[in-house]
């Protein structure tokens, strides 16, 4: 009909492009990002383009391989056909040196899961570009994690209902969903959203450019973890490529500058949607608040454009949203003084603040005997934060419980028990802090390894000597300040939540109580540990002020 001559829910707020200003600060916010190292190297990037040529090659190889194992014809094998789809960083532009290649294999109907895992993954370490080959097939979405010349490569992989998957083929129509397993639709998920978010900017550089900055923003401030309660890498994609619609002729300097002012005004629960929710041919659920009293708890609801339509944000809590707001607010304010020039881009990507901002820190310590089982284990605890979060905030006086985004890491060697018992407890005796390492866990493939070699060093070593792997989260905490005419000391009671926590990552069903440990504990700012200031200094003035 010819009336939706824009790209979104509603038609843009200007259609006015940059002004000279404008030009001029996106100018400097692209050379503030190449300072800052988002960007590879073009030699870098010529090495994924080769790394994505074999890789194409291979999974066609594979097809053609799995095709005869399953008794079809020379020929019939070779039209099966077999195709790539990047997602991720690398497939929406925005990925800095370090990022992996996110990579979908699809395949026709008669490839099976089963050969992904055996014959793909046989050819894959067959090959001396490959140095790494991680098999995670039990995982929500199975994934086979490779390093091929250097690159991380994420291999995920579905099958269609399709005799043949020919180069002319589309991920967009979702009718290719029908009739799938639930790991290949979820699998075909994330490739569909990315897709479709390009699909739907009106131009792909300015969002780039202006993606490339949020994410670094939110990185630096601390608010990029979906686990956690923030928003992760696509949800940042959508409210960029959000804004983009509202200024579809704007600079990426102007798009940021939109973007923190909108945002921070945003209407929330309003959900923020590049494109109205779709039906589609699953008995799937589609995000509707309307139909599912859960939905209706989404407080900062960004919802994906790909049919089945999910909500990105189902881990907000009332205070990540909070801090989030604050940082919108406060990044608002840094833009508006860079475009009048009274601020550089450096201002806006300054490190968080979030070891000096609070005066009590709850840390939630994981602790296990093994690399491996650490990796399961504080995994386990690290997606469970967030509930602890939700039942902090329901004391009374709790103004905010801030969640940081990571875990740390260390390895201690313990000669005995006791030592064992303080470690796990977060207070490693002097002497056992001199055996601790911060270490970062090992990928799964090497974590078998690694447990191999701590098993026999506990059988061989001195009684009772013991390597003792923790991770330990941390929660600022900020609390209603006391009444003036309050009576006696302010108490805050938390017993409650960290109880209730502890109680339900204990019931994690691979839980052991003899090989793993999980402790919250409250501590003062001046107990934190060195490790957490990381080449920062430590706010010295606050201790001496109060040593007084
Ligand atoms: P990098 O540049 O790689 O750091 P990215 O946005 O590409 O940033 P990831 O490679 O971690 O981040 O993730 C790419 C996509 O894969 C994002 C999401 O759709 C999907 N994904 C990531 N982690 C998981 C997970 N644990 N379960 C399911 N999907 C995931
Ligand atoms: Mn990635
Ligand atoms: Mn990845």
């Amino acid at each position: 009909n010819g009336a939706a001559k824009y790209l979104g829910v509603t038609p843009p707020i200007a259609l006015n492009g940059p002004t000279q200003r404008e030009k001029e600060v996106t100018e400097t916010l692209l050379g503030e990002l190449r300072d800052q190292k988002t960007f590879e190297s073009e030699s870098e990037a010529k090495v994924r383009e080769v790394v994505l040529g074999r890789i194409d090659a291979m999974v066609k190889d594979f097809v053609y391989r799995a095709s005869i194992a399953h008794g079809m014809s020379d020929s019939i094998a070779r039209a099966a056909g077999g195709k790539i789809f990047t997602f991720g960083s690398y497939r929406l532009g925005v990925h800095g040196p370090g990022s992996d290649i996110d990579t979908l294999c699809v395949v026709p109907k008669h490839v099976q899961r089963e050969d992904f895992f055996s014959i793909f993954e046989d050819m894959l370490r067959k090959r001396e570009e490959i140095s790494e080959v991680a098999p995670v097939p039990e995982a929500f979405v199975p994934v086979m994690k490779v390093k091929f010349m250097g690159i991380s490569i994420d291999f995920l992989f579905a099958r269609l209902a399709l005799p043949r998957v020919d180069d002319s083929l589309e991920l967009s129509d979702s009718n290719i969903l029908k009739n799938l397993d639930e790991r290949d639709v979820r699998s075909l998920g994330g490739s569909r959203v990315t897709d479709e978010i390009l699909r739907l900017v009106p131009d792909v550089d300015v969002f780039r450019l202006a993606l490339r900055c949020i994410k670094l923003w939110a990185q630096r401030r601390a608010i990029y973890s979906n686990v956690m309660g923030f928003l992760g890498g696509v949800a940042w994609a959508m409210l960029v490529a959000r804004i983009c619609q509202l200024y579809p002729n704007e600079a990426a300097g102007a798009i940021v500058s939109r973007f923190f002012i909108i945002m921070y005004q945003w209407n929330w629960p309003q959900p923020v949607l590049l494109k109205p929710i779709e039906e589609g041919p699953l008995a799937v659920r589609v995000w509707n608040p309307k139909l599912y009293p859960q939905d209706r708890l989404h407080r900062m609801p960004i919802i994906t454009p790909a049919y089945p339509s999910m909500c990105s944000t189902h881990n907000v809590t009332q205070s990540t949203q909070m801090i989030m707001t604050q940082e919108f607010k406060v990044a608002a304010e840094v833009v508006d003084r860079i475009i009048v020039g009274s601020s550089t881009w450096k201002d806006l990507f300054r490190k968080h603040d979030f070891f000096y901002k609070y005066k009590f820190y709850l840390q939630v310590i994981a602790s296990s005997g093994s690399a491996d089982l650490q990796l399961k284990w504080s995994g386990t605890v690290e997606s469970k934060v967030r509930q602890l979060i939700m039942k902090l905030e329901l004391v009374p006086t709790m103004m905010c419980a801030h969640p940081y985004i990571k875990g740390f890491d260390q390895v201690s060697e313990c000669h005995n028990d006791d030592e064992v018992r303080l470690v796990a407890t977060g207070d490693i005796p002097e002497e056992v802090a001199n055996r601790t390492k911060l270490e970062e866990l090992p990928k799964e493939e090497e974590a078998a390894k690694e447990q191999d070699a701590a098993a026999k060093q506990a059988t061989e070593g001195q009684e009772g000597h013991r390597t003792i792997w923790t991770t330990t989260f941390y929660i600022g905490l900020s609390i209603e300040p006391r009444q003036a005419d309050a009576v006696g000391p302010r108490k805050l009671d938390i017993s409650y939540p960290t109880t209730e926590f502890t109680r339900m990552v204990k019931q994690w069903e691979q839980y052991d109580e003899s090989s793993m440990g999980i402790v919250v504990r409250h501590i003062k700012c001046s107990q934190l540990s060195q490790y957490v200031f990381a080449g920062d200094e430590r706010p010295v003035a606050k201790k001496l002020k109060r040593s007084k």
